[in-house]
């Protein structure tokens, strides 16, 4: 990622790409303290524009506000840096990673004394689980590590921190020949992925679990919103692994991995083992959204 031309945005400066760098004894380094967000700006009629970035710059907010650190930048500065970040790198198309970190003035579990810092940049990423993916759908496993409970890492806080349990889920999977990892919560209910949020269609119901273990998804609250235009109503529930050995469709959603279609879980084939044709009517409706092609939903984008 180091290596390349372009700029990044650090605590109210574009830097050149290979100079956007840090200091080894930065807090966040040593202690993972700090939060994060991920956007996508996508290509539309009238140039690139940024899904959803008010709510997605609320949430790193929240997530701040949850970790109690002050954010030195409001959401203005923060929302042109991220519309700068694609236009500056002459992207067309970008994920978008602004971060919220702790510096180098001091060591120490207690981070009092070390200055808050955030960074903006942004590049082009393809489809996150691999070219197929959205269109064949993938195989997971159920995780052997659970996703945390609330008192241990709040997931509503999308917190650096709560990586290092999906960073240890997804390399499991992939071991074990499997595209990505399913965490169940402590209580052994289905939470979501390491990345993505999970939905699940049984009998032409759309159901969800409750976010007590799980980010509360930007993409997740746009599939809710578009199953509504479609006529769809979403329950949020708890939902037990074996539901989904038996759902008739199942799929994640995230920002980087869109709407992805799950076709194997466990070693058990989900519905057909194709991507089902709610999964299917909900891709096409938020590929749609994402490009500017649902007039209604306009209000989501934002032109870089
Ligand atoms: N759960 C988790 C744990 C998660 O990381 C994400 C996003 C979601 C749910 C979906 O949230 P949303 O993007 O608001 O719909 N994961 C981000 C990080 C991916 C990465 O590898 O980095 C993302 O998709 O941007």
């Amino acid at each position: 990622m180091q290596d390349r031309d372009g700029f990044i945005w650090l605590d109210g400066q574009w830097l050149p790409w290979r100079d956007a760098k840090v200091h080894v004894l930065t807090h966040t380094l040593h202690y993972g303290y700090g939060c994060f967000e991920g956007l996508r700006a996508y290509e539309t009629a009238d140039g690139p524009a940024i899904f959803r970035l008010d709510e997605h710059l609320r949430r790193l907010e929240d997530s701040a506000h949850i970790l109690a650190i002050d954010l030195p930048f409001d959401r203005a500065t923060l929302a042109a840096a991220c519309r700068e970040a694609v236009s500056s790198n002459g992207l067309s198309a970008a994920y978008i990673r602004p971060l919220v970190f702790l510096g180098a003035e001091k060591l120490g579990v207690d981070p009092a004394g070390a200055a808050t810092h955030v960074m903006v940049a942004a590049w082009s990423w393809g489809a996150y689980l691999g070219g197929k993916a959205l269109d064949e759908g993938i195989r997971v496993r159920v995780s052997s590590y659970a996703r945390h409970h609330p008192n241990v890492q709040m997931c509503r806080a999308k917190a650096i921190s709560t990586y290092a349990n999906s960073i240890l889920a997804v390399r499991e999977a992939r071991r074990d020949g499997y595209d990505e990892a399913l965490l169940l919560d402590t209580d052994g209910y289905v939470a979501e992925g390491s990345s993505e949020n999970i939905f699940v269609v049984r009998d032409g119901e759309l159901l969800q679990p409750e976010t007590t273990s799980a980010l509360d998804g930007i993409t997740r609250r746009t599939v809710c919103a578009l199953a509504a235009d479609l006529g769809l109503a979403v329950r949020s529930k708890r939902i037990t692994r074996d539901e989904l050995y038996c759902a008739d469709e199942i799929f994640l959603s995230g920002t980087a991995a869109e709407i992805t279609p799950v076709v194997e879980v466990d070693r058990r084939r989900i519905g057909s083992g194709r991507p089902g044709a709610l999964t299917r009517r909900l891709q096409q409706a938020f590929f749609a959204c994402v490009r500017g092609e649902l007039p209604e939903r306009r209000g989501w984008l934002t032109a870089v």
